[in-house]
């Protein structure tokens, strides 16, 4: 923990702005300012950074590296000075300058390297490593371009490119020392020397892949581990001027283009199966970066390679960072010299690898030829790994084609990464126990039989440091004076808060706390889209990826029926509802892009309708990221996480909400689950179908939403709605939601979840009357989140998957 005074703090800070500004603090704007106390603190960061990497060098401790396509971090300098200890001082500091730390750091751009739920895991694994003192680092894309800014027009998304170096980035340094070249393209020279196969990889195409890397600070414990992102360049980055005289600068220009694009975009896709060759390119960019570098910094210690298992793990956060499998196949091979078996060996007992979802279109495969033709050493590699696996199956199965066809790497002319995964890896984890469950009964059952070992669950996790410390000041203080520090610490001791939920001087707390958080937010949503909001309604909120399964659609259903009975009854006695929706649609995912736009038109309907409107409000808040998330969460009192059953992996926002004091309105889905069993079914509201319904649906048919359709006159008035104008002039504009729900027979189970939704709607106002009862709710729920930290998470990958030591407690 770094210990420094005020008035050191000040001195240091106003040399500091004069020295990378050139003129006094006084004269500068606040973005100025940002970026010397930015500057400030990686400085505080630098010495740590470089006594913990020499720690890991002396102790020959095990590293783990978290490869992800997406780190979805948000903002560093609120993160980076609670973890410091410095928060206090460096706020007062300012304070006696007259500058506000809260308005600094809302300046800071928003580090949004990933789609959703699987990047912000990964960020929540960074800070939980580094803050268990777990050498554990992350590895994946410097995209120059993050996950699009989303603005809506006409209630429309329209996706506006997210350049978030634009202003520089205080917190990444680039490594030009620690460079790698990855090879693509190319033929491969075959020959035999001395009986032995040697493998030249020759005609390639080299990109140079420059690390930058960014600390990962470790809470009050000294630690700075670091994300390393990599980026693509060309070889000879310079201009090539002798092609200016023959003319071809132009191509010289091109080649730097296609070059730099490896690392230009992130996906905004979460869903679909995207077939882009350019993905596959950027997948194994850094994976090759990344493994090469491992390698060469083990060897440099003076590893052995043959016990690199026993000191390096590498975790591949879902299918797309797979290729290091066969990457280090190819190192060890190639380069070391091993033998095919041992090799294999090695790597399998290296890599390990997460599920994060269920949905069949999300399952990476790549078609041969680009696979071939792109990595063409790595594809005799996979087609080895295949044949001997192929082989084993044999042995096992004999004459099961069908079996040993649905479980091959290589078949119908695909490369199935998810296969490969399970084959090259030693342990195989979901996400939640249902989650878990699933992969071993359905989805990859014929795996799970076949290597029972290798599938465990890990249930997901959430940094409580972000999400409950810095995201809620008020709440951790009330928690602080009431059970201690010691939850700060070990996250399971916010069970202590339980006993404290009867009282009602703790409700009255609560319920403050919570009141502050919702006329702040009350007042973001004002200044951004000009709506005057209730504090004092009920905060029922939606904010996620925007996808059929997450069924936003059933959410704004049930808003349209409730306008309904409004309209026909407008004495009806409700609680005063304010609706909150945030989420981005991938671009091309049509059916979500038109779900935003009825969010949109419904709102605006319901919210220039006098008539219902001091009963309820609409809100869409457009561009969700990881700052947005932080103020909508504390001031949630409802939180929704209504997917259909089976198809969320775990879901992370519904752990941040009950941390936060919201109630959940739930499917028995995902984490969920787990919610509902930690809290007792008094403190949560379920609803709809359990997953054995579901499952037995999608196996043997027999639903049909067109019965529903008819036999329920309020279902069917509001499905009407959806094409006969009343949202819309146009009455095409949402025929394609209506098109899923009759005649293509609700995929999701809309309908068939619709009542028992109402319902479930009607309990929550019921309780919500009772302010006391409900306050103890929330005091439940908080109490009850502890398990829900990812600390308890990242103990458990390092226990039971990494077998990582944890040398220097801090437990
Ligand atoms: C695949 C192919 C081509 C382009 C993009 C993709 C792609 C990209 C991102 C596929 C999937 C993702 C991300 C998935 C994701 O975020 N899954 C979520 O992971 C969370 C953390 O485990 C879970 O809590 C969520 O339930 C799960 O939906």
């Amino acid at each position: 923990m770094l210990t420094i005074d005020k008035r050191s703090f000040k001195r240091a800070y106003k040399k500091k702005y004069l020295e990378i500004h050139g003129e006094e603090l006084s004269d500068g704007s606040n973005y100025k300012k940002y970026e010397a106390l930015g500057s400030l603190v990686r400085d505080y960061v630098a010495e740590n950074w470089m006594k913990t990497n020499k720690r890991y060098s002396n102790t020959g401790e095990k590293q783990v590296y978290y490869f992800s396509m997406e780190f979805l971090l948000g903002r560093l300098l609120g993160d980076a000075l609670l973890n410091l200890g410095i928060r206090d001082v460096c706020k007062e500091a300012l304070e006696d300058l007259s500058i506000s730390l809260e308005e600094l750091e809302n300046l800071e751009h928003d580090q949004g390297l990933g789609n959703g739920g699987l990047g912000r895991l990964a960020a929540c694994f960074l800070d939980s490593m580094a803050s268990l003192n777990i050498a554990g680092h992350g590895c994946g894309i410097r995209y120059k371009y993050g996950f699009f800014e989303q603005k809506i027009i006409d209630g429309v998304q329209v996706e506006v490119s997210d350049n978030w170096l634009r202003d520089g980035n205080v917190w990444e340094k680039r490594k030009n020392d620690k460079r790698e070249i990855v090879k693509f393209g190319g033929n491969i020279i075959e020959e035999e020397i001395n009986g032995k196969m040697k493998f030249t990889h020759v005609n390639y195409e080299p990109v140079l892949a420059v690390p930058y890397d960014t600390p990962v600070v470790g809470y009050e414990n000294n630690t700075i581990n670091t994300l390393r992102l990599w980026s693509a360049e060309t070889v000879n980055n310079e201009f090539d001027f002798s092609s200016f005289s023959r003319g071809e600068f132009l191509k010289a220009l091109e080649y730097k283009n296609s070059v730099e694009a490896i690392s230009q975009v992130l996906y905004p896709d979460d869903s679909q199966y995207e077939g882009k060759m350019l993905r596959l390119k950027q997948q194994y960019f850094f994976v090759s970066a990344g493994v090469q570098c491992i390698i060469r910094r083990y060897k440099r210690h003076g590893g052995d390679i043959r016990s690199l298992d026993e000191k390096i793990a590498i975790h591949i956060n879902d299918t797309h960072p797979t290729l290091a499998i066969p990457e280090i196949m190819r190192i060890l091979l190639d380069e070391e010299g091993l033998a095919w078996e041992e090799a294999w060996r090695i790597t399998t007992n290296t890599v390990s690898y997460t599920n994060h979802t269920i949905l069949a279109e999300a399952l990476e495969k790549w078609p041969l030829d680009m696979f071939k033709s792109l990595l063409p050493r790595i594809y005799m590699i996979v087609e080895e790994i295949n044949e001997r696996f192929c082989a084993d199956l044999w042995n096992s199965y004999t004459g099961q084609w069908d079996k040993i066809s649905r479980m091959a790497i290589i078949a119908d002319g695909q490369v199935r990464m998810a296969n490969l995964a399970i084959v090259g890896s030693h342990s195989v984890n979901g996400v939640a126990k249902l989650h878990t469950e699933i992969l071993k009964k359905q989805e990859m059952s014929d795996f799970y039989y076949y290597y029972p070992n290798k599938f465990n669950n890990k249930t997901n996790g959430i940094t409580h440091r972000r999400w409950l410390l810095k995201t809620n000041p008020r709440l951790t203080k009330l928690l602080v004076d009431t059970i201690g520090e010691g939850f700060i610490k070990h996250p399971i001791d916010l069970e202590a808060f339980e006993k404290k939920v009867n009282d009602e001087s703790i409700q009255r707390e609560l319920y403050n706390i919570k009141k502050e958080n919702k006329e702040n937010l009350a007042e973001t949503i004002y200044e951004k889209n000009g709506i005057k909001v209730d504090p004092n309604s009920i905060f029922d909120v939606q904010i996620k990826r925007i996808h059929a399964y997450k069924r936003q659609i059933l959410n704004c259903l049930r808003i349209m029926d409730l306008y309904n009975k409004l309209l026909e009854n407008p004495g009806l006695d409700i609680v005063p509802r304010t609706f909150i929706f945030g989420g981005k649609a991938a671009p091309a995912y049509h059916l979500a892009k038109k779900t935003i736009e009825l969010i949109n038109r419904v709102a605006q309907k319901i919210n220039n309708d006098p008539r219902v409107n001091d009963k309820i409000k609409v809100v869409f808040l457009d561009n969700y990221n990881v700052s947005l998330a932080e103020e909508i969460i504390r001031a949630t009192d409802l939180s929704e996480q209504i997917s259909t059953t089976t198809k969320e992996a775990s879901g992370t926002s519904n752990m941040k909400f009950m941390m936060n004091g919201a109630v959940t309105i739930a499917t028995l889905d995902g984490a969920n689950i787990e919610i509902r069993d930690e809290v007792g079914d008094d403190n949560i509201i379920i609803f709809g179908l359990n997953s054995n319904e579901v499952l037995n649906y999608y196996k043997n048919g027999g639903y049909s939403s067109f019965d529903i359709y008819k036999n329920d006159p309020r279902i069917q008035s509001s499905i009407d709605d959806l094409i006969n104008g009343k949202y819309h002039f146009d009455r095409e504009r949402f025929r394609e939601i209506y098109e899923n729900l009759i005649p293509y027979n609700d995929q999701f189970f809309v309908l068939k979840d619709f009542d028992s939704y109402i319902k479930a709607q009607d309990r929550v106002d019921k309780l919500y009357r009772d302010m006391n009862n409900w306050q103890r709710m929330c005091g439940v729920n908080i109490a009850h989140s502890g398990i829900f930290s990812s600390d308890r998470t990242i103990l458990q990958y390092a226990n039971g998957i990494w077998g990582a030591e944890l040398l220097y407690k801090n437990l």
